[in-house]
């Protein structure tokens, strides 16, 4: 189907949605690794012969086979990376300089010439893949930040294709982003697309401001002017979840079952708390469990009848400041539990396990009080997948309001993370609350993501896309894969 250029979808992402694992003989599988995006994906790159092009996640060797394959009536199209590419492109310039960059610099990004060049080098191999997949004038949509110059080098290579581009994490005030060497191309890679899409308002402004003093490009609102009249569209374009698949999990008599027996492993608690992140510095784990512990030590809650059950799942962790992070929260719960805990009740009960869907669905039903607290979050979906479980229209969410999702859920206890003593009050006030408080707050908030779920996003943007006028077909130079 799509092997020769024909695909009329193509979505360009740092992963495929499939992992590659070796099997104790020897041979290589692949296996499915379904996220969000996918699954939200999934429908439309049925109707359009869609392709997938991603990294398979590991590093190759040159022998190593990695042809196209199709895969659930997707075309999945692997791009290797070596061992150097994952170390400086992937561990290196993504997670190293422009993660910590990206997130108010609350790391402190490394700017290093060597893995700028490896970005450069793997964009391209990314950017030289789309075009020898993607029909004449069909739709790319490259995804985070990651490949941000393979939107200007793919349309170098097809000025005939329609190229989306949205970035999954924040995009920085000028500030903050004019540290970076290579700012300006950076710039020129996103406006290569026609339309670059962000989680918030705020990040589509940034960006065009900083087009306009760093590039020189005429703008006006949401739109950029290049010298050849094209024209690029900056805006923003919350993600959710599928949140009625997310219910329907939690409806279920299983999950409820699940979610009873944490409750009764938890030694039936009168208050449970919880938070679930990925182990990274931007999430505010620290300052959270902090804030509990305080409240634990001056006799606000009692271990003998509440707990914080923390669900923080190592990764990154070839970066040395993903390293370090894990080592000092670690410490803390122990420093918590040792002093606090009593036996059968520890104050936090920490967890570094990886969880199916229905298993995440039981915590979020067997939770009184989601706490979210990140520095800063481009979107931040575990506060949607636990408003959309809690169909009770009961539960508390105390959220940052550094993540995304305050922009939505503002009925939520927002928090500034950075303000220990303003999150122990919040945390305490939504352990008070009345019935009718948390019911008026919780259905407020299902509302929102009920009715801007995962697939009015995806749908959203790529009718925008759809609607970009195909430019001419001229020069299209096709190389093989
Ligand atoms: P992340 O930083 O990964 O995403 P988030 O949006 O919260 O953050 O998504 C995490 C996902 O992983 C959720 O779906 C959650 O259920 C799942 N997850 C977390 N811990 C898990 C565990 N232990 N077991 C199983 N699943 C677990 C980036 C940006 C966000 C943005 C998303 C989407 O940093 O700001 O919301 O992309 O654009």
């Amino acid at each position: 189907m799509t092997a020769n250029g024909n695909a009329d979808l193509v979505i360009v992402a740092n992963r495929l949605p499939v992992d590659r694992v070796i099997e104790p003989d020897g041979t290589p599988r692949w296996r499915r690794s379904p996220g969000g995006l996918v699954s939200a994906l999934e429908p439309v790159m049925r109707v359009h012969d869609g392709a997938w092009i991603g990294w398979p996640g590991g590093a190759q060797e040159d022998d190593d086979d990695l042809a196209p394959f199709v895969e659930d009536g997707m075309q999945l199209v692997p791009v290797p990376l070596s061992a150097q590419e994952v170390e400086e492109f992937y561990e290196g310039f993504s997670n190293g300089t422009l993660w910590p960059l990206y997130h108010d610099v609350v790391a402190k990004p490394l700017f290093k010439r060597e893995w700028w060049e490896a970005y450069r080098k793997v964009n391209q191999r990314f950017a030289e893949r789309a075009a020898a997949v993607a029909a004449p004038g069909a739709m790319v949509w490259v995804h985070d930040y990651q490949l941000q110059l393979v939107p200007r080098m793919l349309r170098e290579l097809r000025p005939d294709l329609r190229i989306g581009f949205f970035l999954h994490i924040p995009f920085p005030p000028a500030e903050l982003f004019s540290q970076l060497p290579w700012r300006r191309a950076v710039l020129e890679g996103l406006l290569g697309a026609d339309i670059v899409g962000f989680h918030l308002p705020g990040g589509a402004q940034n960006f065009v401001r900083l087009v306009r003093q760093r590039v020189g490009h005429k703008t006006h609102r949401d739109l950029v002017t290049l010298p050849d009249g094209r024209q690029v569209r900056a805006a923003a374009y919350p993600i959710s979840i599928d949140a009625a698949d997310f219910e329907e999990l939690a409806r279920s008599p299983e999950v409820s079952r699940r979610a009873e027996s944490i409750r009764a492993a938890l030694g039936h608690p009168k208050r449970v708390l919880l938070g679930v992140d990925r182990l990274d510095y931007t999430k505010g784990i620290y300052p959270r469990l902090r804030a509990y512990a305080e409240l634990v030590a001056d006799g606000t809650f009692d271990v003998e009848d509440t707990v914080f059950v923390q669900v923080a799942t190592p990764s990154r962790e070839r970066v040395d400041e993903y390293r370090r992070m894990r080592d000092e929260i670690d410490m803390l719960v122990g420093r918590v539990n040792g002093d606090l805990g009593k036996i059968g009740h520890p104050a936090i009960s920490y967890l570094h396990s990886s969880y199916p869907r229905e298993e995440m669905a039981a915590l979020y039903r067997a939770a009184d009080i989601m706490v979210v607290t990140p520095y800063r979050d481009g979107m931040n979906l575990v506060c949607k997948e636990y408003v959309a479980c809690r169909y009770d229209n009961d539960g508390a969410l105390v959220l940052s309001e550094f993540a995304g999702a305050a922009h939505e859920l503002n009925q939520a206890w927002l928090v500034n993370p950075y303000d220990i003593n303003g999150m122990k009050a919040a945390i305490v006030e939504a352990a008070n609350a009345e019935p009718k408080e948390l019911t008026r707050r919780m259905k407020a908030m299902r509302k929102t993501v009920r009715e801007h779920d995962v697939d009015r996003w995806a749908t959203g943007f790529l009718e925008e896309l759809d609607a970009v006028r195909p430019p001419s077909r001229r020069r299209v130079r096709r190389p093989a894969i």
